[in-house]
């Protein structure tokens, strides 16, 4: 055993310099492991002279001890200046983002049409999407034999009874509860998911959304729901729009009519959207059939009122042209997120 040895040992020691934690433990096995230097010079102490083994005994403990020293220094030098290159990690990347939610289309568009309302002292009420037929039909001048009470549009849940419970075809059924509930003057909408057995189509869904609304007092008159209306199209469409009415026929109201907006793309020149015509269909309207008032015990001969109805899917789409309606029960992100800026949060 050679001093000089152990001096080589120490001053690569001093000199040792590692960039990464296993640099670190390389060098921890290149002096300290089973088969390390220092190990091996321990080995070599068992059988030198007696003589010798006071001198060395206390150098070799000596060269230990700085070796586990020194290993740790570096190793807490390594974890300092970016042990992490060792991990490939980057620590100066921006941190995961975390996906915020957004307004669904429709939401957003009901939520317009109701704060429309609002601001006209409309009330909105809110119903049962199971129904009977007594509210969905009965009430609402629907004769017995009517279309709309065949299998083909409407979801029974149960059948066989005098009246049978159903998916509710439109939220008149809430106006039909208002009435029977509250007293005349009545100025309410009503919100509500809809439910018609249709096959489902770019243009046609089994479940949709409509807002209705309902007005009731003495003296109101199909002027007072053109009126009410056009303010509400100026207000949802913009103040230059202008709104036409075609004669129509609802069970529920007479006269009935369907409303028009002029096409706010083109400005009535003509465009796709508007297939050429200027015009887009917007919602159904008329001044509540008195069968259907004396049915909620309103005295029509004293009281009269409007009614109307929206599809809110159908808005949304002329709004944002989205060109078909399945969209809008994906729920693909990449479709909902189109709609993030849509809303303040
Ligand atoms: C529409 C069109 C016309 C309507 C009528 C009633 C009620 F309950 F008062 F009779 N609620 N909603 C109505 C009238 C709905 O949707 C196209």
């Amino acid at each position: 055993m050679k001093q000089e040895d152990i001096d080589k040992i120490a001053a690569v020691l001093d000199d040792l310099k590692c960039r990464t934690l296993k640099e670190v433990e390389e060098a921890r096995v290149k002096f300290l492991g089973k088969k390390g230097e220092i190990t091996a010079l321990f080995d070599e102490f068992r059988n030198i002279d007696r003589s010798e083994k006071a001198t060395f005994g206390k150098v070799l403990n000596e060269l230990k001890q700085k070796a586990i020293a020194r290993i740790e220094e570096l190793k807490m030098q390594a974890i300092d200046d970016g042990a992490a290159k060792d991990t490939k990690m980057d620590l100066t990347l921006p941190g995961d983002p975390f996906e915020l939610g957004s307004r669904h289309p429709v939401s957003i568009v009901r939520q317009e049409i109701v704060d429309i309302f609002r601001k006209f002292g409309y009330d909105v009420a809110e119903g049962p999407e199971i129904e009977d037929d007594y509210h969905v039909f009965e009430a609402l001048n629907f004769p017995p034999n009517h279309p709309a009470r065949d299998m083909q549009d409407t979801f029974f849940v149960s059948v066989g009874h005098l009246n049978p419970l159903l998916l509710r075809t439109h939220t008149s059924s809430v106006q039909v509860r208002t009435m029977e509930k509250m007293d005349v003057p009545i100025r309410v909408i009503c919100p509500g998911r809809v439910f018609r057995n249709e096959a489902i189509s770019a243009r046609a869904h089994c479940i949709f959304h409509q807002v209705e609304g309902l007005y009731i007092d003495e003296n109101v008159t199909f002027a007072d729901l053109k009126q009410a209306i056009l303010l509400f199209a100026r207000e949802m469409f913009g103040p230059d729009t202008q709104i036409r009415m075609r004669p129509s026929y609802f069970p529920f109201t007479e006269p009935s009519a369907e409303v028009d907006v002029s096409c706010n793309i083109c400005h009535g020149k003509g465009c796709n959207i508007c297939k050429g015509t200027g015009w887009l269909e917007i919602l159904g309207c008329g001044m509540v059939d008195p069968n259907v008032l004396e049915a909620s015990g309103i005295d029509s001969k004293r009281y009269s009122g409007f009614a109307f109805g929206m599809g809110l899917e159908r808005i949304a789409m002329l709004k944002w042209r989205v060109n078909d309606l399945r969209h809008y029960f994906e729920n693909d992100m990449r479709f909902l997120h189109e709609f993030a800026s849509a809303t303040e949060v």
